[in-house]
């Protein structure tokens, strides 16, 4: 690795349920429709403790960005930041611009929670007659802010006019309900995501991450 002057740091593997799922991939994501070329600094789940990755996310996750000579964390700030050095992942005029910003909050605020809350129960759980007694909450949690998405972006294509940032940050966020049916029942949103996850950008994005665990997944099955 180095010099690149885009350097992004991932996992070097995660279990097969996180695979795909990891959230530097909304990073790889937005760096490919930009075309910015990056290299990932891959470390493992010792390393996220030690000083020098808290120096670049101080809440021992991933994933983090050098870029421009700074460092920077926070995936929705970093996808919105990548989108300011793009001209084209964000609308040009003041008021597109603020819908962006409300949808990229939106996606990670009133909807992201939820989804994560879920994949909790569904996958962290040990304790399956709690996770029977908490998944029904979970899962209406889910259906309420779906019905609300769907309502809100009614027959348009994208959150703010043209694909742009908080497309990026929403499809990532939808596609980690892909463990259970929910989104079926909602096929404006099924379409939204088929729109989004089709770009060429994703399907890059998408391969350079699961590259990353596949030629690091021999230590950890020797270790297992
Ligand atoms: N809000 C943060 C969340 C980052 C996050 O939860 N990262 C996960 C991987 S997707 C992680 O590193 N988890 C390990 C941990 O929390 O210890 C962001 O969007 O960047």
């Amino acid at each position: 690795m180095q010099n690149a002057s885009v350097v992004v740091t991932a996992y070097d593997w995660v279990p097969s349920f996180a695979q795909g799922h990891v959230r530097d991939l909304r990073v790889r994501w937005a760096l490919n429709e930009a075309n910015l070329p990056y290299e990932a600094r891959l470390i493992d789940h010792q390393q996220k403790l030690e000083a020098e990755h808290l120096a670049r996310q101080p809440f021992a996750q991933v994933p983090a960005i050098e870029m421009d000579g700074g460092s920077m964390f926070e995936s929705g700030a970093i996808v919105w930041s990548i989108a300011e050095a793009s001209d084209h992942l964000l609308p040009k005029d003041p008021a597109g611009r603020r819908q962006a910003l409300a949808w990229t909050f939106a996606a990670l605020n009133p909807i992201e929670p939820v989804v994560a809350r879920l994949a909790e129960v569904v996958f962290f759980l040990d304790d399956e007659d709690l996770k029977t007694r908490l998944r029904p909450r979970a899962v209406a949690a889910v259906e309420t802010r779906l019905t609300q998405l769907q309502a809100a972006l009614a027959d348009r294509d994208h959150l703010a006019g043209a694909f742009s940032a908080p497309d990026i940050l929403m499809a990532t966020v939808l596609r980690d309900l892909g463990h259970s049916d929910l989104l079926s029942h909602y096929p404006a949103l099924s379409r939204y995501l088929e729109r989004c996850t089709a770009r060429p950008a994703f399907q890059r994005a998408l391969s350079e991450q699961l590259e990353a665990f596949a030629q690091n997944a021999h230590r950890y099955e020797r270790a297992a």
